[in-house]
């Protein structure tokens, strides 16, 4: 085909699948009404894609929970604990936990801001083939007429996303199993050729982070095989979020039919770089319209990128960067955004009509015209410089700050987000539709304040917060606020499962027009006489979280909202508020794949967190949060940081995290309360927890907190929690001193 994408949005576009699985899981509505809301969103998708003219319709896009999960079911790797009679009982066990058993972890896919599940692959796996949901899935197309290729997570990708089986010896990788996994995929392709398939896509995207020279020749080996069946359909191996390096030799020697390449962030050297002449005698699936943002295609651009690669490589079709799964579905129906910046956009409908075009107007071209690439237009910027002043050294900061906070040891707190209350959510949707007025939702707020003060003070916590009770989400809510930014109505983007977040767009200079936290705070603090944390996001985790203009360096835009943090830091002190927490959990995200880029990276992500922060006199103290299990990777970046008091996720990992963190020369807190279950711990429980910390950790500098904000608990969790965790503390100083 000439036109395709790589995937689609599957959450729908009124979110009705999260309606649907959430509806479902309380036990609402039936599977039948489930199956039945997921049926709909494919046959829209694809009767949509298909009205818009493309060519090459996927299958397999869609998703109860995540593609990874699919493929771990699809392959018969079901951990015994989650099996069940029913087989979506035993999916959704895998994804939220079921009576008594965790779920699998989750976590960050590649670069984004989706999350996936990862599989537990050990020496003892049984794989076996139950290839119902792509078999499905193609002939429920077929019977609209339609025909399709399947989408499958690789089966490379796969392995090095699995994490080993909690009994695998030491030194067994899941990778170790690709033989045999490789033969699941086999019988696989067998069935799908004998269903009439065409083609099939394998996803390999962990092609585009550095491989070892053993993995590459797994990648060789796994490809030779499928690549050798004798019935089979014709396969595209699809590569995306950045350029294949190494591993595009191996493809282009591998016996498979076409090749997709990102040549929008795998292309930034420009695509001459590429050996794209490797790949003649395969299609070469030229994903031009980017797949991560949000901007209309340049298409002279693409033309001419496109032209290039068919003289190069031969035969061309026309794609997304990856899976569209990343954007929002339409932005016309953003009928509240300013005209000018609404015509700039693309959400998923209007870059497939752009691959469309895109593959009509190569059609057309003849192969001689070919056009120079234009050089993308240079705009000259001056970047204002940023000196810093530095605050005093840590130990000097801790001393000032024990002496003007007085808190007790092992200070107890939390890390900001209190419940939210379906009542605050409906008073910002009556906001927002003018049902209600300002002040009406403003006194509702304060209420709120109030309760969570109160409730704080007479559970006895040492630094309280206000919860939060303003904010739909930690980068929304700043970004509504801040100018430069936009936000959307309806352009809701997949998180994980049913949940989705509204990535704001940052199109222009980024300014802050009037303190945006500080009469919360201010009002919280008048309400208590411990000190109320000041609660902001950072600057790496606003730009990390939003669709970004691509015009200036991505480093410039974070300092342009690194700015803004600054002011709002200083007008928060200047209120009187004593503590002020700058979190960056998207920090380790934003890491590039490949480990050459990854040095400069976190120097201007810490300099940019600094630049934030450091404007604070050395009696304000200053926190950071972050949410993730694996920060030993980038611990340095987090010592500098330079924060007082780092809190951090590990209810789920604590051995690990302790061990490598211990000797972290700062203020801890790692987190003693899994706020991702809804079991409350015991006193008991936490104390142990600390005391197991205290043996890295000096008491000095321990903190006592949950892992991460209350914000998807009830009160009623919430309130039993934190008591243990105070009377723990109280045990423990007891104990100690
Ligand atoms: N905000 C944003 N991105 C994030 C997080 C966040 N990425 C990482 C992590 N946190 C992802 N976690 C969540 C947790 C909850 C929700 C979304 C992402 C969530 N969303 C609501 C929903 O889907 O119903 C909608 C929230 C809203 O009104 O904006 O619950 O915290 N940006
Ligand atoms: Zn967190």
């Amino acid at each position: 085909p000439a036109s395709t994408v790589l995937g689609y949005p599957r959450i729908g576009p009124d979110r009705e699948l999260k309606r649907a699985l959430e509806s479902y899981w309380e036990g609402r509505s039936s599977r039948t009404d489930l199956e039945e809301t997921a049926r709909r969103v494919r046959e829209d998708t694809w009767r949509r894609l298909a009205a818009l003219g493309l060519e090459g319709l996927p299958s397999n896009t869609f998703s109860y929970y995540d593609q990874v999960l699919d493929t771990a079911v699809l392959l018969g790797a079901v951990p015994g604990r989650y099996r069940h009679d029913d087989d979506l009982a035993t999916y959704f066990a895998m994804a939220r936990g079921a009576e008594g058993i965790a779920p699998l972890r989750m976590t960050k896919w590649f670069d984004t801001n989706y999350h996936y599940i990862v599989p537990e692959i050990g020496p003892d796996t049984v794989f076996s083939l139950d290839a119902a949901k792509p078999l499905g899935e193609v002939r429920e197309a077929r019977a609209l007429g339609l025909e399709t290729r399947p989408v499958l997570v690789g089966p490379v990708t796969f392995l090095l996303l699995s994490q080993a089986a909690p009994d695998s010896p030491d030194g067994f990788a899941p990778l170790d199993r690709l033989d045999d996994v490789v033969e699941v995929y086999a019988r696989l392709l067998a069935e799908l050729a004998a269903e009439g398939v065409g083609w099939v896509q394998l996803d390999e995207p962990a092609l585009v982070a550095d491989r070892t020279t053993a993995e590459l020749a797994a990648v060789e080996a796994a490809y030779d095989r499928l690549g050798r069946l004798d019935h089979r359909p014709a396969l595209l191996v699809a590569s995306y979020f950045g350029d294949l390096g190494d591993a595009l030799p191996v493809l282009a020697g591998a016996p498979v039919e076409a090749v997709a390449l990102d040549l929008v962030r795998g292309a930034a050297q420009g695509v001459e770089t590429l050996d794209v002449e490797a790949l003649r005698g395969k299609t070469v699936v030229a994903g031009v319209v980017s797949g991560r943002d949000v901007w209309r295609t340049d298409r002279d651009r693409a033309l001419a990128t496109l032209l290039a690669v068919r003289e190069r490589a031969g035969r061309v079709a026309v794609s997304t960067s990856c899976s569209l799964l990343h954007v929002p579905y339409d932005v016309e129906r953003e009928t509240g955004l300013d005209l000018a910046l609404r015509e700039r956009l693309a959400f998923a409908e209007q870059k497939v009509a752009e691959v469309v075009d895109l593959a009509a107007r190569l059609a057309a071209t003849p192969a001689r015209d070919l056009p120079g690439q234009p050089a993308a237009p240079e705009r000259p910027h001056v970047f204002p410089a940023r000196t810093e002043q530095g605050r005093a050294p840590y130990p000097i900061r801790a001393a000032v700050q024990a002496e003007h906070l007085k808190l007790p040891l092992l200070p107890v707190t939390t890390i900001g987000s209190f419940p939210q209350t379906g009542e605050l959510r409906r008073a910002r949707a009556a906001l927002a539709a003018g049902q209600i007025g300002e002040a009406a939702y403003e006194s509702m707020v304060r209420a709120e304040i109030e309760q969570v003060i109160a409730l704080q003070e007479r559970l006895g916590l040492d630094v309280l917060v206000h919860g939060e009770p303003e904010r739909n989400d930690m980068v929304q809510y700043f970004a509504e606020h801040l100018d430069g930014f936009a936000v959307t109505r309806h352009g809701w983007v997949q998180s994980y499962g049913s949940r989705c977040t509204r990535p704001p767009i940052l199109y222009g200079d980024v300014r802050r027009p009037e303190p945006i936290t500080v009469r919360w705070a201010r009002y919280a603090q008048s309400l208590t006489s411990k000190p109320v944390k000041g609660m902001l996001t950072g600057p790496v985790t606003i730009v990390a979280w939003s669709f970004v203009r691509d015009d200036l360096p991505l480093r410039e835009v974070v300092f342009q909202v690194a700015d803004a943090v600054r002011e709002e830091v200083g007008d928060l002190e200047e209120a009187g508020i004593r503590v002020i927490q700058v979190d960056e959990p998207a920090l380790r995200e934003l890491v590039p794949l490949r480990r050459a880029e990854q040095a400069a990276y976190l120097e201007w992500a810490v300099a940019a967190y600094r630049w934030a922060t450091s404007g604070a006199s050395e009696h304000t103290q200053i926190h950071t949060h972050l949410c993730y299990s694996d920060a030993d990777e980038i611990l340095a970046a987090i010592d500098a940081l330079d924060a007082d008091v780092t809190s951090i996720e590990s209810a789920r990992s604590r051995g690990r995290m302790l061990g490598a963190v211990g000797a972290f020369p700062r203020g801890l807190g790692p987190g003693v309360y899994d706020i991702h279950s809804p079991r409350v711990p015991g006193a008991d429980e936490v104390e142990h927890l600390l005391a197991e910390a205290l043996r890295s950790v000096p008491a000095e500098r321990l903190w006592v907190n949950p892992d991460c904000g209350l914000k998807t608990r009830t009160y009623e969790q919430v309130e039993a929690a934190l008591a243990n965790v105070v009377e723990a503390a109280a045990r423990l100083r007891e104990r100690l001193f």
